[in-house]
């Protein structure tokens, strides 16, 4: 018998368990265990239903994704989902945790489903860059209809038990899974109710059969928030078949098309950002098995846009928090604007209407840092200077409970000198939060000289248990994203005054696929913050600077690089911008030439490239994989193309060095020069990742 399923009978009943740790996906051991034990209960006459169920944490999470892309091994997928479907005993999936992917098609091959109420059900492989290959797309909308399944597939986002069973993918909604699978199997014999097989079950196709709008309908409605990516229009495709062919040809067509998909670029893209994600997690230097502190309270001080935003996150995970002002009035304005955000969202229909009220309950205001004094974890989210933050920091080492987490918010700062403020370095750490910060995924995790590994243990635990995703970084000027992002921001300012407009870069930028441009961005955060700093330190920088002498600060004036329509986020040309880019090139007796968007596209990105590559070096970030989570939760790149440093290696780093080098003597710009790690590998035809 297969190590990781088995099979046991009790009373008439045959239990199939998988037990593959960590999530129970279809390993060729999996597959063929569970070929094995079905067509054993099948055969043996004491036994006359079958329930497949799952050991620990959760149902069967999918297609073992480290397989892909391997010669395939036998059994497939589709040989065991065709033998529990012709199975002449009744199998039911018994489902806890999350049946996803290659999961719930197994449960559709299954003649009945049952539950535990905090089951998720879903199709999740657009976001692999793929579609359910083993008769997903043929039996899903058997089972619940086309609208549904579109919006499943399509969309990639589970569902839950409840909403399973009020559209007929599951029969009942139990309290535990396999005493439940067991006593519905029970009924059933009892009832001696006919299997179902979804193959030979058309119901729920006739309506849109007679009327194709509700299929294409549906799928309009999911696919017009897509931006770029293939697999959600070829998975339309797939369940057009459902309704257009009988069920083997529809079967046939998936497979085509999954395959077709398996090879592409952007699944294979997809493929690495899903495993670099979980890698981040990984500490490097830190042993697995630290445990990470306690953590019941959390505090949060300053009140303000990224202050409210972190509690936000917090309450959204029902996790209770202390919001500390210097006074009643800036407490009240903070709490003004949590509300407004919740109700925001709960209009739109992002919330429940009783969810603004609930979060609020969770956060709690106080005046005065004496209030910090039982928290487990305090993040100080205020104002950006070194001076307010020692001072913060010298005052919650007198205040802070032994053992408190000390995090700071800057995205700047040297986390080392504040730290220093404090006789417990070892606690203190670095959590970069990314505005807006109840919106944003990424955290950075700032790792000090002497930040202990269960210090950092809590942040990446507490960060990923409020949805965040942590990225751990260390110490230097902007950390990895932002100092990234400088990188870029030279690149594009240096762009005008070459002869790009603000436009064409942003443009440029947006058809690769960033959600929006440098100059955008820049309007979005407001010139003003770089120009005071500029004047603070006695730096020009020529065109930005008249920008902001002509009162265009950005989106907070109308204004900016761009002009904004009635309150409108839309950037809009403006001839006023040219003329000042123009005046100003004129007056430092620079000419306008004619920049391509391959120029703007390869500086910007590969500059950031380059800094990227710098990082490494440093080990500022451990691996590559690292900086390509960072951009992808922080800074919207797009996730088809796998993160900078990946793309690096898909154009080819010899490419990149060289253009590097190109672009470094032709604009005399040194920092253009490719960094020796880049030179190295690409010396060594090697890559990034
Ligand atoms: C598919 O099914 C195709 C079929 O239609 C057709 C086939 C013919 N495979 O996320 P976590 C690992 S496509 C291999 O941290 P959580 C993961 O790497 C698949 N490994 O836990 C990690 O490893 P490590 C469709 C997998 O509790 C560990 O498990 N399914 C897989 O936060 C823990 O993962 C999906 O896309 C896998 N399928 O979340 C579901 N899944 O500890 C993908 C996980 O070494 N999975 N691992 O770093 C998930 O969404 C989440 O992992 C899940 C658990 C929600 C299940």
């Amino acid at each position: 018998m297969s190590p990781v399923v088995s099979l046991k009978s009790h009373d008439a009943i045959g239990i199939v368990t998988i037990d593959s740790p960590p999530v129970n996906a279809l390993s060729a051991a999996v597959r063929g265990g569970i070929l094995e034990c079905v067509h054993q209960a099948i055969a043996d006459p004491s036994i006359q239903a079958i329930v497949l169920t799952c050991a620990g944490r959760t149902f069967i999470a999918g297609a073992d994704i480290t397989e892909f892309g391997k010669p395939p091994k036998k059994p497939t997928l589709d040989e065991v989902l065709t033998a529990i479907e012709s199975s002449p005993k009744p199998v039911i999936a018994a489902i806890h945790g999350t049946a996803l992917g290659g999961g719930l098609e197994v449960t559709l091959a299954c003649h009945f489903r049952v539950a535990d109420k905090s089951s998720k059900l879903g199709l999740p492989e657009v976001k692999l860059g793929l579609l359910p290959g083993a008769g997903g797309t043929q039996r899903l909308p058997r089972a619940v209809g086309p609208e549904l399944a579109v919006k499943m597939i399509i969309g990639g986002d589970p569902i839950g038990a409840n909403e399973a069973l009020q559209n007929g993918l599951i029969e009942e909604v139990v309290e535990e899974a396999l005493s439940g699978g067991e006593a519905f199997a029970r009924k059933l014999l009892a009832d001696r109710r006919p299997l179902r097989r979804l193959r030979d079950d058309d119901t729920k196709l006739a309506a849109a059969r007679s009327d194709r709008s509700i299929f294409t309908g549906a799928v309009a409605a999911i696919t017009k928030k897509v931006r770029g990516l293939e697999a959600p229009f070829v998975a339309a495709d797939a369940i057009g078949y459902a309704l257009d062919l009988p069920f083997e040809q529809g079967l046939k067509k998936e497979r085509e098309l999954f395959l077709q998909l398996m090879s592409s670029d952007q699944s294979k893209a997809l493929r690495y950002a899903f495993f670099a994600e979980r890698e981040a997690a990984k500490i490097a230097g830190v042993e697995t098995g630290t445990k990470p502190r306690s953590v019941e309270g959390v505090a949060i001080i300053g009140a303000g846009t990224m202050g409210g935003g972190i509690a936000m996150s917090f309450a959204n995970a029902g996790i209770p928090v202390t919001l500390v002002e210097t006074g009643k009035d800036q407490l009240d304005r903070g709490f003004g604007i949590i509300r407004k955000n919740y109700e925001a969202t709960a209009a739109r229909g992002g919330i429940p209407a009783d969810a603004p009220a609930k979060r609020m309950t969770l956060i709690t205001g106080a005046v005065g840092l004496e209030n910090i004094g039982q928290a487990d974890l305090i993040v100080e989210a205020v104002f950006e200077t070194m001076t307010i933050k020692k001072e913060v920091f010298g005052q919650l080492d007198k205040i802070a409970k032994s053992g408190a987490i000390l995090a700071t918010n800057t995205s700047f700062l040297d986390i080392n000198e504040i730290a220093k403020e404090t006789k417990r370095p070892q606690d203190v750490v670095g959590m970069h939060f990314f505005s807006p910060a109840n919106v944003m995924k990424l955290c950075e995790i700032v790792r000090t000289k002497s930040s202990a590994p269960d210090t950092l243990v809590t942040a990446v635990s507490l960060a990923r248990k409020i949805g965040k995703v942590p990225v751990i970084v260390g110490v230097c000027d902007g950390f990895v994203g932002n100092r990234m992002l400088m990188a870029r921001q030279r690149q594009a300012s240096q762009l005008l005054f070459d002869g790009a407009l603000p436009q064409q870069v942003d443009a440029a930028l947006t058809k690769f696929g960033m959600p929006m441009g440098p100059f955008a961005m820049g309007d979005l955060a407001g010139l003003d913050i770089g120009w005071r700093s500029r004047q603070d330190r006695g730096i020009k920088s020529e065109i930005e600077d008249a920008l902001c002498e002509a009162g265009r600060f950005g989106q907070k004036t109308g204004k900016g690089f761009f002009r904004y329509e009635n309150g409108s986020r839309a950037p809009l040309p403006d001839p006023e911008v040219e003329k000042l880019i123009d005046q100003t090139l004129k007056r430092l007796g620079r000419k306008r030439r004619t920049i391509s968007d391959e120029e703007i596209l390869e500086r910007t990105t590969y500059a950031m490239i380059n800094e990227g590559a710098r990082i490494l070096e440093e080990g500022i970030a451990a691996r590559a994989s690292d900086i390509d989570v960072v951009w992808l939760y922080g800074y919207g790149w797009p996730v088809y193309r796998g993160g900078p440093m990946y793309y690096a290696d898909h154009v080819g780093l010899k490419t990149i060095a060289a253009r590097l080098s190109d672009y470094a003597r032709e604009a005399s710009d040194p920092s253009l020069e490719p960094a020796p790690l880049l030179k190295q590998l690409a010396d060594q035809n090697a890559k990034f990742t």
